[in-house]
């Protein structure tokens, strides 16, 4: 309705003012149909032949539509918002962003994975838990904390054993297939996890095939530990770990001469383990230690001096296995050492040596 129509209905237009309507002068129109106030014409209550039942449903129909669109907003708007904390992990809850929780549970499945490998192609050289063997020891934390950083495993598993010492006939073959060896890429990196793994956290033996966990005779999973301590410092007085194990290639050293008379103790290494715990040598003279290494070819052992600080004394180079040498040392104060094979820090290769007044 509009103001004219409103106002045609109070009064006849002849009685308005012309000139004020502007732009255009509009015959007087008829006048309009009289029409209640407060009802529409007659067409606009066109039903289109419906009952006005049904009419009245349409209407209700359409409410119902725009609060069903109105719903359904909502709803995507809520997903948009939920979507986003799972992306992002909520703040308060201190939960963990989506990418972070699958890099992590790769980080595991990796992990896992290395484990196996290790067991398969490294364990019968390295030992079941990197204990040495044939070949160095992987598991002691000296080692692990700077020695064995991912670059130079990755470098070693590529190059073989020769980038170790530079030896050319190490038995430790090369194992990444871009350089002709067994493992791919995924496998290389996977083993470079497992050796990388934090001793704080445990992770779950799996069947390599089936990739199911393993489960124990106590009806459990089986699970291993990483190795690395991640608060491992090393003593601040400590030499850092030599870039070749065996200092030198694997050449053993030849007998050395010592003079007539001083303190030679016997030491028979087998099974990797020294036969005695206690050692005895006077004090204020040169002494030598006889190592009989009994272990098979590619074992190799030697006796390493250490003060009661843990600062190296004397570190030989290690022999081989099947063969025997007489270590000479400076002469030593009075005091308690420990002697302990550098190829295998483990309890079974370590002792006391006395120093006697
Ligand atoms: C046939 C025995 C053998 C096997 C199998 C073997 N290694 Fe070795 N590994 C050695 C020997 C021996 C050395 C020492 C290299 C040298 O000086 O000749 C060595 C050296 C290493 C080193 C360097 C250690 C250091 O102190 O710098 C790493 C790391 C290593 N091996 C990892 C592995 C991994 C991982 C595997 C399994 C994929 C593996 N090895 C399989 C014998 C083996
Ligand atoms: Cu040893």
């Amino acid at each position: 309705m509009t103001d004219d129509d409103a106002q045609g209905a109070s009064g006849p237009p002849a009685e308005r003012d012309p000139e004020q309507r502007l732009p255009a002068r509009r015959p007087p129109a008829a006048p309009p149909a009289p029409a209640d106030r407060f009802t529409a014409p007659p067409s606009t209550h066109q039903t289109g032949g419906l009952t006005s039942g049904r009419a009245a449903q349409i209407v209700r129909q359409s409410g119902n539509a725009r609060w069903i669109s109105f719903l359904g907003v909502t709803i995507v708007a809520l997903f948009v918002i939920a979507y986003y904390f799972y992306e992002t992990g909520v703040p308060i809850l201190n939960s963990q962003p989506r990418l972070d929780a699958q890099a992590t549970a790769q980080q595991v499945t990796a992990v896992e994975q290395g484990y196996n490998l290790f067991q398969a192609n490294c364990a019968r050289c390295h030992g079941v838990n990197g204990e040495g063997g044939i070949g160095p020891v992987l598991n002691d934390q000296m080692k692990l904390f700077d020695h064995l950083n991912p670059t130079y495993l990755k470098n070693v598993l590529t190059v073989g054993g020769r980038y170790v010492c530079g030896n050319p006939n190490s038995v430790m073959p090369v194992w990444a297939d871009t350089n002709g060896g067994p493992l791919n890429y995924v496998q290389i990196q996977q083993l470079i996890a497992f050796l990388r793994a934090p001793s704080t956290e445990s992770f779950v033996v799996r069947n390599p095939s089936l990739n199911e966990p393993v489960i124990g005779p106590d009806g459990k999973e089986v699970t291993f530990k990483g190795w690395v301590d991640p608060s491992f410092k090393p003593d601040p007085s400590a030499t850092p770990f030599p870039a070749c194990w065996s200092g030198g290639g694997g050449a053993s050293q030849p007998p050395a001469s010592i003079e007539p008379g001083s303190t030679i103790v016997d030491l028979v290494a087998l099974n990797f383990a020294f036969d005695k715990k206690e050692l005895s040598v006077p004090a204020g003279k040169p002494f030598g230690i006889s190592l009989d290494n009994q272990d098979p070819a590619g074992t190799p052992h030697n006796v390493e001096i250490k003060d009661a600080s843990g600062n190296v004394i004397s570190d030989p180079t290690p022999i081989d296995g099947g063969t025997k040498t007489t270590y000479t040392y400076d002469a030593l104060p009075a005091g308690t050492y420990t002697f302990i094979c550098r190829v295998h820090p483990i309890p079974s290769m370590t002792g006391t040596l006395t120093v006697t007044p």
